[in-house]
């Protein structure tokens, strides 16, 4: 049997459309409680990750300078607001409250907590060919740039210096230094069969995402705590009328939907990946081009920061945190044999060993413990282990269709 990680409840989500009359609204509680104290809440106070929950959508940003958090550099706060409105909306941009199935209420129906999907206001950086949009249900907090996390948000520059410790309330979790990656929590089941996705314990259940030939990626993209699906586009030579470009469509938030970043890395023929090559709990781009890694250290267009050579033309790539040192490195499956490497560096493997599988090699934390192990899905089978050394599976599992592909995705809660 799995671990209990792998087989562990679904996370649920918290954000649910409820009724007016069953909410607990800011005029029902006290004049000093939270939910009257003028702020609205942190999405990782609704859902536990730091990321818009399903069905929002970001409007608008404002940063602090100089945050410790963020190591000194701009601290952004991104309002994600309910993306659906049933009627039009003014010059304002945000529809009226009954125009949402998001009534505004205090978060959890509790007095202690702030007010969610109360506030009609849109900075309006973020997302202007939505032109209606409903009220701001929360606040994700981040020292990745706004436009690095959704390609629509401009830079046009919204500072609050006096919102840097968000009215002084420091216990909330959202604000948390961030600067420090997510988790490391376990590995759960992914398989993508042309544009459909299913992944194991998710409230997203199973869904489309992409078009026919995307190469699928999931990630961690902007250290929220949960990984994402995206796909690249274009990564097939000689299809006519396509890019020669790789277009990269990041999803941001948990499940189906319009992709949050889109930007350009690597050329037709390349073999798309992603990792953490920082530490920084952020996910970024990468390509195997032969035997070349080209890896960038953000999700913003540009050329490779780290390029090297590792393995031979054929291998299939493979990225891991190998030592759980937070940063992913990186290795080759030839056969049956694994050659992993810790730096992003040319040289010899630092793991050298054997698993015998069958099908596709793939990778992940599989007991949540920061170092990632190895595995094979056979048509529908897992065999995963998580020693990185010679030996038989330490478990294996069924999931998923037979003729997808495996992927590993993962949420700290
Ligand atoms: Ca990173
Ligand atoms: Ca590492
Ligand atoms: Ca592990």
């Amino acid at each position: 049997m799995v671990g209990t990680a792998l087989i562990a409840a679904p996370a649920t989500y918290i954000l649910r459309p409820v009724t007016a009359e069953a909410a607990v609204v800011p005029g029902d509680c006290g004049a000093g409680a939270k939910c009257n104290d003028g702020w609205t809440d942190f999405c990782s106070n609704i859902h536990g990750v730091n990321t818009c929950p399903p069905g929002a959508l970001v409007g608008g940003w404002w940063r602090a300078e100089g945050n410790t958090y963020c190591n000194g550099e701009s601290r952004y706060y991104m309002d994600c607001h309910d993306s659906n409105c049933s009627c039009a909306c003014g010059a304002s941009g945000t529809c009226a409250a009954d125009c949402t199935d998001f009534p505004c209420h205090c978060n959890h129906d509790n007095c202690d907590e702030r007010k969610v999907g109360c506030t009609r206001f849109r900075y309006g950086q973020c997302n202007n060919q939505e032109p209606c949009i409903g009220a701001i249900i929360c606040r994700v907090v981040t020292c990745i740039p706004p436009w690095e996390w959704d390609s629509s948000c401009t830079k046009t520059d919204a500072v609050s210096q006096s919102t840097y410790n968000h009215g002084s309330v420091a216990e909330a979790p959202g604000l948390h230094p961030d600067s420090t990656p997510k988790g490391p929590y376990p590995a759960r089941a992914a398989v993508v069969t042309g544009t459909t996705w299913q992944l194991q314990n998710s409230a997203a259940g199973s869904f489309d995402y992409g078009v026919e030939g995307d190469v699928p990626v999931i990630g961690d993209f902007s250290n929220s705590g949960v990984r994402t699906v995206g796909v690249v586009r274009g990564t097939r030579h000689g299809v006519a009328g396509t890019h020669d470009r790789l277009m990269w469509h990041l999803r941001q938030i948990e499940g189906p939907g319009e992709p949050d970043l889109v930007l350009e890395f690597g050329r037709a023929g390349d073999i798309p990946i992603v990792g953490d090559w920082t530490g920084n709990g952020v996910h970024t781009v990468g390509v195997v081009r032969g035997n070349r890694w080209l890896l960038r250290r953000s999700n913003s267009p540009g050329s490779a920061d780290i390029d090297f050579t590792f393995g031979e033309p054929g291998d299939i790539p493979v990225v891991g945190d190998w030592n759980g040192d937070g940063r992913s490195g990186i290795g080759v499956v030839r056969g049956d044999t694994w050659l992993l490497r810790d730096s992003l560096s040319s040289g010899p493997p630092q793991y050298e060993f054997t698993f015998e599988g069958g099908g596709l090699p793939v990778t992940g934390d599989w007991d949540g413990d920061g170092r990632t192990g190895v595995g094979w899905f056979d048509e529908g089978t897992w065999q995963i282990r998580n020693p990185l050394t010679s030996g038989d599976p330490t478990n294996t599992f069924s999931f998923g269709n037979p003729s997808g592909v495996p992927l590993t995705w993962g949420r700290n809660v």
